[in-house]
């Protein structure tokens, strides 16, 4: 075919030359736009969570928990399923409107170093939230009764190796819902 004579001929043919070139640049355009568009700055912040969440994931791979007062670094004591149901146990808790704060802690109290590592790994993200990121969310970061940010910690009846939330006399003092989680993921060794 001869240059020039594209859009000679038959005019039915001639309108579909067109539209098939039309939709060809418009392909193109809507290509090139989504390559070099600018990403907005809710895209750009939900890209950063979700990197951040990522390396958060990663370290947990290879994390270690600190020596105990033994000497000796904690092995697992509960299998990746029972990480895992307390995983569950520690989301369910959190969800609606309130929180079980006795749940979230009963279920945790027990566990060593390596066992907390293998929770938060199997909490992995929900809902875009590392397990540190929900707690945050969720859990009183100081003790305030008008809002039943209520103190937690040790007293005799219950002991999380968190001594330095120790409950006082009438049940008042310990720590804030977020300072107790906190003291009792120290023997993770993870960055909270
Ligand atoms: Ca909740």
């Amino acid at each position: 075919m001869a240059k020039g004579k594209f859009f000679s001929g038959d005019y039915r043919l001639v309108i579909v030359k067109v539209v098939a070139i039309g939709v060809i640049i418009f392909v193109l355009y809507k290509l090139a736009t989504q390559l070099f568009r600018k990403k907005t700055p809710e895209e750009t912040q939900a890209d950063e969570i979700a990197q951040n969440n990522q390396n958060f994931l990663n370290g947990l791979n290879d994390a270690q928990p600190p020596a105990e007062n033994t000497g000796s670094v904690p092995m697992p004591s509960i299998t990746i399923a029972e990480a895992g149901n307390i995983a569950n146990i520690q989301y369910n808790a959190m969800q609606g409107t309130g929180t079980d704060e006795a749940a979230l802690f009963n279920s945790l109290c027990g566990l060593n170093g390596a066992d907390l590592i293998l929770v938060a790994q199997e909490f992995g993200i929900r809902d875009e939230r590392t397990i540190f990121q929900y707690y945050y969310y969720e859990l009183c970061s100081s003790i305030n009764y008008l809002t039943n940010c209520l103190g937690h910690g040790d007293n005799e009846d219950f002991t999380c190796g968190v001594p330095q939330c120790q409950v006082g006399i009438l049940g008042l003092g310990g720590c804030s819902e977020l300072e107790f989680m906190k003291g009792i993921w120290v023997k993770s060794g993870l960055p909270f």
